[in-house]
């Protein structure tokens, strides 16, 4: 998969993808994520992107031709599956949306800054809009690098056994189970005893039971 993003924050978005099992995935070529400076691609003096709204009131709004400038250039080399506008207005992102993003292999995602992004914009080029939860950020990138981390994972052969996406939170609606390691008993405290039993269809059920347990306390919401 490739994921370019649009941002006026580069330095941002420079180490997310760096580290851990995003880095493995592009070490492996399965995820190549390469940002873009929108500044590069505005025609206007001193590298000017954003302008006041019309109609007045506060703050700033990103102009639509640099957009459009940096879209175009980019599409003369990438037909994009999604073009992803990063926003609070957005479709709230959750593990179902990256699951079928995940099966993606060319994302463009553009990061909002100030007020927003010129509407025309979003009218002909958006086709997902998508936030990352009910509170404002001061710009997308952080939620692009969310968003982008959540699908990285899930992309075919990135994960292993030892790090499989299937025991994740969400995957099947259910909070995952608690979890131990080493030492067994440390200041008194024990580990369950079942975890120790050696007998795998007793503790698969007990994960399940604990994950339905805990998915019940926490988040109901996830089991109408
Ligand atoms: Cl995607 N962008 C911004 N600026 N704020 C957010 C968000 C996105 N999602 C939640 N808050």
């Amino acid at each position: 998969m490739k994921v370019d993003i649009i941002t006026v924050v580069p330095d941002l978005l420079s180490s997310p993808f760096s580290h851990s099992i995003l880095k493995r995935a592009s070490d492996k070529g399965l995820l190549k994520v390469n940002t873009i400076n929108l500044r590069d691609h505005t025609t206007y003096s001193r590298a000017q992107v954003d302008d006041y709204p019309f109609g007045g009131g506060a703050g700033m709004v990103i102009m639509i031709e640099p957009l459009v400038n940096a879209i175009e250039a980019l599409q003369k080399n990438t037909a994009y599956d999604e073009v992803i506008f990063l926003t609070p207005d957005g479709e709230t992102f959750n593990q179902k949306i990256a699951n079928t993003l995940s099966l993606k292999e060319n994302l463009l995602l553009i990061c909002g800054h100030y007020k927003g992004i010129d509407q025309r914009f979003r009218d002909h080029f958006i086709t997902k809009e998508i936030s990352i939860g009910d509170y404002v950020l001061s710009g997308g990138e952080l939620a692009a690098a969310v968003v982008v981390d959540a699908i990285g994972r899930l992309i075919p052969g990135v994960l292993n056994d030892e790090t499989s996406a299937l025991t994740d939170s969400f995957q099947d609606n259910l909070l995952a189970p608690p979890v131990y390691t080493r030492p067994e008993i440390f200041r008194g405290w024990k580990v369950p005893e079942i975890l120790m039993s050696g007998n795998h269809k007793l503790i698969d059920e007990w994960r399940h039971q604990e994950a339905v347990n805990r998915t019940k306390e926490r988040r109901s919401d996830l089991l109408d």
